[in-house]
């Protein structure tokens, strides 16, 4: 057998963003850069359109990460735009801002022939849903986690703690990047799931998994989507649906 006839992997993909049912502004944003076969999610934060701002930052520095060919360049040039990201949101932060912080979350996935490059910092997360088993490839930057990493805490009590949504990490926090990368394998048929805190602070990884698997990329995202709408989606809400389809 050929290297070339193991077959090539072609990806699809849906985006949908939507400012949820209780905030009056949208500060998450997405991003489909299939040039690249990069895709993205950031949730901003700041207020008094800060945290749209950041994210928007985020997303338009991604826009920059130029085609490769091997996911580990691309990771390479997207870590660049992101630390690009970084000072960009400080500087707009210290100029237009009054100095108070900006930030945002960021999960990137770049999609590669065998493997995949996660990259992140925050608490939007990315997951894979192979053989309807759905597996979290991020890890929150967030202080539950931490609380139950180090043991001080429990799973049961993480879920619904006060601080689920403290972060300890975002692009614009801090001058000093820290960037959480994660390689990961792909085979066709995964579906991956990029998404920020508004849509699976909604819905419970079961639900998540079946609502994915559903239809194609468009009709997955769809669903999700409408998903947590019907729950409340008391915050922004978030979607990218990714698929390696045999090419
Ligand atoms: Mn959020």
């Amino acid at each position: 057998m050929s290297m070339d006839s193991r077959g090539a992997i072609r990806w699809v993909s849906a985006v949908r963003t939507h400012e949820g049912k209780v905030r009056d502004r949208n500060e998450d944003a997405v991003l489909a850069h299939p040039d690249c076969d990069l895709w993205a999610v950031a949730d901003g934060m700041g207020g008094h359109a800060a945290g749209d701002r950041a994210s928007a930052m985020v997303i338009e520095a991604l826009q920059a990460v130029r085609p490769a060919g091997h996911p580990a360049t691309t990771a390479e040039h997207t870590m660049e735009c992101l630390e690009r990201a970084n000072s960009g949101i400080r500087d707009y932060a210290a100029t237009e801002h009054g100095g108070r912080t900006m930030g945002t979350t960021v999960v990137v996935m770049i999609g590669g022939l065998r493997h995949g490059v996660c990259i992140w910092a925050g608490d939007s997360r990315l997951y894979r849903l192979r053989e309807d088993v759905l597996e979290q490839i991020s890890r929150d930057h967030s202080e539950v986690r931490r609380l139950v990493e180090e043991g001080l805490i429990s799973e049961e009590e993480a879920d619904g703690h006060p601080n689920a949504n403290v972060i300890t990490r975002s692009v614009g926090a801090s001058p000093e990047l820290l960037l959480d990368t994660q390689v990961f394998t792909v085979v066709p048929g995964d579906r991956f799931l990029l998404c920020s805190d508004g849509l699976y602070n909604e819905l419970p990884p079961q639900e998540l998994a079946s609502a994915l698997g559903q239809g194609g990329v468009t009709e997955a995202t769809r669903v999700l989507l409408q998903r947590a709408l019907d729950q409340g989606a008391r915050d922004n809400v978030s979607v990218v649906v990714v698929e390696a389809e045999q090419g």
